[in-house]
This record gives structure tokens, C-alpha cells and sequence, in this order.
């Protein structure tokens, strides 16, 4: 469970927040395929409850377990998957599963089902198959976390024969289309020995795409932070991978400029309160905490600091630690607001319609809206990086000015230096593992039609450069590699 099944050569993830199936479809074909991306989070497949205003969060709040919601419904989701998997892009589906929509009048899903919680006749789910009696949660206490309420929402009983065999259903349901895993929502407020039960009952991938015999990659969301927390990530780790929040919280202390970047030298190790790496889901930030929802920390650095942003994002695809994972937003202020409405729909289905997202795969914005960061230069660019550093390239030629500057190698295939320094230039002559070239950096431009739009460096016979990243610069990082020769 805990392996992404990437096509060869991928290693990078992107959450597509609120997209709609047939414009990621799009995305695979025109874009993520092309610039070597591995897969893609969705938001949501099942049915949820429909909010007035319809707010984001109305996606964790579900009706029943029918594809459909203001993403697509069950065809274009079949659709999306094949076209993805067509172009070597994976797909994962977001798994509400801990509990359904709390209490209401008239509640109405996505896909027109009615429920009387705690009945949910499109399931069906009913009185029993619930967690009672009914409790909010103390997060003291590790039978509360598991067994009482999240937010007032009825919470599933996953010790009951009915509610398993429910949950593997709809788990089966989209590995039939070809889906390659499962987020699993709210992890840890489900006791791991059921989700151990329900996961063994999860059929192999589809054979004509992944192989004989292969398990879903299962990353489980599970908001830790300390070991002796009650309920904590390392009570999942056996299971599948866990999304580790310590990573993006500490970097983003760290570029945020909190701690030093020179702290980093040894990052990636138990010592930094992580996971094993090959356990580890990581980000920068989530849909979650980007907006202060979900309670994991104020650290959390986001589009909405873009230079600091980039550089976090820089340094997790260039560090060999973990399964990264890109966060695509759409703008807000108010951190409850729906995804932007489409020109011409209203707010019954927001995401970006193809008119929408600049076609080709040149263009760094989606606009309307939509942020795309998985769009950015600098972030695309850092996706082939991590690619071609792949995972056997080891963390090589560290160099640090004992405070904020930094840079190291991957090998001899992949070097990248960082100036976190607000008052002064990064001006060395540095080692960078790589063979004698001319080589594009990759975050000041790229490397198009045999030439470099941003910065040129030479890499002389024994492997040294002049590296220079001036303190003003529209980016604090510089980055080249062996597919970048000129
Ligand atoms: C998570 N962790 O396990 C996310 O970190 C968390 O942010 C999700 O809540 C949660 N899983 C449920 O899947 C989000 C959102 C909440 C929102 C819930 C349900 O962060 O704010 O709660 O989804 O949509 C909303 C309202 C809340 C209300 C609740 C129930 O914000 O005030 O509580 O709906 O109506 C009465
Ligand atoms: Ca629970």
C-alpha cells in the first residue's frame, strides 16, 4: 500500500482542488502529462451534501457513495481516469469514510439523494451502522478521537460487517475505473484495525494498467505532530503511508525564515520528527491548512507568499525525502468560499472549464481564479528535477554559509542552491557534483529551442560553478540538471 504505482520516471503528485473530471482529463493530456507529473488528487467522489453558498467544505460532508458531485459524475470520472492513465498520469481518490453529513432539514445531495441522518437510504446507512452514544471529541483521549464526532457530522461505526463491506464497495467501485489509490480522510479518528480489515478487502489495480497483483497506494491523513499524542501517525505507518504534517509545518518555519536554512543539512530524519521516508506523503501546504481548517499549524506557507513559497516547494522536490504531493488552489479571502464559478455556469458547478486553463503546456497561469501552482515555472521545472535525480541519486556536495544560504547535488545528475537571505547576494563558487557543461537554470527560465531563458551556468571540469543568486531576485533559488545541458 505503499507504493504511488507512478509510470517510470514520475515521482510527483498534485492535488487539483475542486477541479472538475473532465477538465483534469484535459490537464493530463495538455499539460501534466508532458511536464512529467505522476498523478493527481482529486477532490471528492461521492455525493455530498449541497450547502447554500456552496463552500468547499461541503465535499467532506457525505450523502452516499454515488460518483457525483459538482466535479462530474460517474462517466466522466471513468473518462478522466483513462485519458490520465493513457498519458502515464495516475489518479487518487480523496475517501470520506470516516463518517456521513450530521443532522438537517431537507438534506439533498450533489447527486439528488435524500437523507434523514442518521438514514441514508442511497447507502444504505442506518441508525446502527453509527458510532453511540453520540459525543464530541476529546483529543485527550484516544477511544474519543476514534468514536465521537467530528464537527457534529454521524460517525461510522468501521468495526460493523454492513459499514466495511459498504466502504469496499465504493473503494472497488473506483479501482475498476483504473484509479491507482486512496487519500483516506480523517484517518485518525478510525481505529487502524479497521481500516487494516478494510484496506486487505481493497481488489488488486486494474491488471491491463498497473500489472498482475498490485495493492492500492493508500496515504492516510492523520494531523500529528508529537509521539506521545494519543491518537499519532505512527500507530499508521505499518498500514500504508501517513501524510506527515511535521514537513510542511517545519519548512515552512524555516523559509518562512523562523530557523535557518543551514538547520536543514540533516533534514529527512527521524531526528526531525518525520516518518521514515518511504512512509511519508508530503506538502507544502494542504487545501486544509492553506486556509487555517484542519488545525495543523500556523507555520504553513502558501501561494499567498509566493518567493518563500517557491523556495519550500524547491527544497521538498529537490530532497529525496518522501512522496511529494504539489498543492493546486483556487484563490479566496474568506477562507469557507466556494472554488470560482465558471464563466458561464453558476455556483451549482465551479471549477475551471477548459476555456478557462491557457492551453499548451508553455503557459504558467490558469487565472480566473484558478491559482495552478502545479503551473508555475519554478514548480513544473522542480518536477522534472526531481524526476531526473529519480531515487538513487543520494543528497551529495551539501554546502551551507552557516546560515541562510544553501545548496547540495543529487548525485551527479540534479544540483540546486538556495539564498534565503534577505540583506545579502549568494556569490560562490560551488561544487555541484555535475559532469563539465553548460547547463539552463531551471527556476530563472528554461531550457527551450537549445537555449537558456534565464540564467547560464558553466560547470567546469571539476565539477564547480559560479553560482550567483542576488538578494532581490524574483526567486531565491537556482537549479540545474542533466537534462538541462545547453
Ligand atoms: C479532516 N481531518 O481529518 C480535515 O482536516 C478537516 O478540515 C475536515 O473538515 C474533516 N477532515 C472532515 O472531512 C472540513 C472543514 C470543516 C467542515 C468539515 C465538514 O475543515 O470546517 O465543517 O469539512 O464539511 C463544516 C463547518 C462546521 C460544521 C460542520 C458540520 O465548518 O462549522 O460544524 O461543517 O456542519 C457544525
Ligand atoms: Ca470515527
Amino acid at each position: 500500500y505503499k507504493d504511488p504505482h507512478y509510470a517510470e520516471g514520475r515521482t510527483t503528485m498534485v492535488h487539483l482542488f475542486e477541479w472538475k473530471w473532465e477538465d483534469i482529463a484535459k490537464e493530463c493530456e495538455t499539460f501534466l502529462g508532458p511536464m512529467g507529473y505522476g498523478g493527481v488528487q482529486v477532490s471528492p467522489i461521492s455525493e455530498n451534501l449541497v450547502i447554500k453558498g456552496r463552500p468547499w467544505f461541503e465535499r467532506y460532508q457525505p450523502v452516499s457513495y454515488k460518483i457525483a458531485t459538482r466535479s462530474g459524475n460517474e462517466n466522466q470520472f471513468r473518462d478522466m481516469v483513462r485519458r490520465c492513465n493513457k498519458v502515464g498520469v495516475r489518479i487518487y481518490v480523496d475517501a470520506v469514510i470516516n463518517h456521513m453529513t450530521g443532522d438537517g432539514e431537507n438534506v439533498i445531495g450533489t447527486g439528488g439523494s435524500k437523507a434523514y441522518p442518521p438514514r441514508y437510504p442511497a447507502v444504505p446507512y442506518g441508525p446502527k451502522d453509527f458510532n453511540l452514544p453520540r459525543c464530541g471529541i476529546d483529543y485527550s483521549n484516544a477511544t474519543s478521537i476514534r468514536d465521537c464526532e467530528m464537527v457534529g457530522m454521524h460517525d461510522l461505526n468501521q468495526g460493523r460487517a454492513h459499514v466495511r463491506s459498504k466502504i469496499v464497495a465504493f473503494f472497488n467501485k473506483a479501482v475498476s475505473h483504473g484509479v491507482a489509490g486512496f487519500r483516506i480522510d480523517a484517518a485518525k479518528h478510525m481505529w487502524p484495525k479497521n481500516l487494516e480489515a478494510i484496506y486487505s478487502k481493497i481488489n488488486n489495480l486494474k491488471t491491463s494498467i498497473y500489472g498482475t497483483k498490485k495493492r492500492p497506494f493508500v496515504f492516510q491523513e492523520v494531523i500529528s505532530f508529537f509521539t506521545n499524542e494519543p491518537a499519532n501517525k505512527f500507530q499508521y505507518n505499518n498500514l500504508s503511508s501517513v501524510i506527515d504534517f511535521v514537513f510542511g509545518a517545519s519548512l515552512g518555519r524555516i523559509f518562512g525564515g523562523q530557523q535557518s536554512l543551514a538547520s536543514l543539512e540533516n533534514w529527512g530524519t527521524q531526528e526531525n520528527g518525520l516518518l521514515p521516508s518511504k512512509d511519508a506523503l508530503v506538502m507544502i501546504d494542504n487545501h486544509d491548512n492553506q486556509r487555517g481548517h484542519g488545525g495543523a499549524g500556523s507555520t504553513i506557507l502558501t501561494y499567498k507568499e509566493p518567493k518563500q513559497y517557491k523556495m519550500a516547494v524547491a527544497f521538498m522536490l529537490a530532497h529525496p525525502y518522501g512522496h511529494p504531493r504539489v498543492m493546486s488552489s483556487f484563490n479566496f479571502s474568506d477562507p469557507n468560499s466556494a472554488p470560482p464559478a465558471d464563466d458561464n455556469e453558476n455556483l451549482l458547478s465551479p471549477s475551471p472549464i477548459s476555456g478557462n486553463v491557457a492551453a499548451g503546456h508553455v503557459a504558467d497561469q490558469c487565472g480566473h481564479g484558478w491559482v495552478c501552482e502545479h503551473r508555475w515555472r519554478q514548480i513544473y521545472n522542480m518536477v522534472g528535477f526531481r524526476n531526473v535525480a529519480g531515487s538513487d541519486a543520494s543528497l551529495a556536495n551539501w554546502w551551507s554559509n552557516g546560515n541562510n544560504q544553501i545548496a547540495f547535488s543529487r548525485g551527479n545528475r540534479a544540483f540546486i542552491a538556495f539564498n534565503g537571505e534577505a540583506g545579502n547576494d549568494l556569490n560562490q563558487t560551488l561544487s555541484t557534483g555535475l559532469p563539465c557543461g553548460k547547463y539552463c537554470d531551471i527556476i530563472s527560465g528554461s531550457k527551450t529551442n537549445g537555449n537558456c531563458t534565464g540564467k547560464l551556468v558553466v560547470v567546469d571540469v571539476d565539477g564547480k560553478a559560479d553560482i550567483q543568486i542576488l538578494k532581490d531576485a524574483e526567486d531565491g533559488v537556482l537549479a540545474i540538471h542533466v537534462g538541462v545541458i545547453k
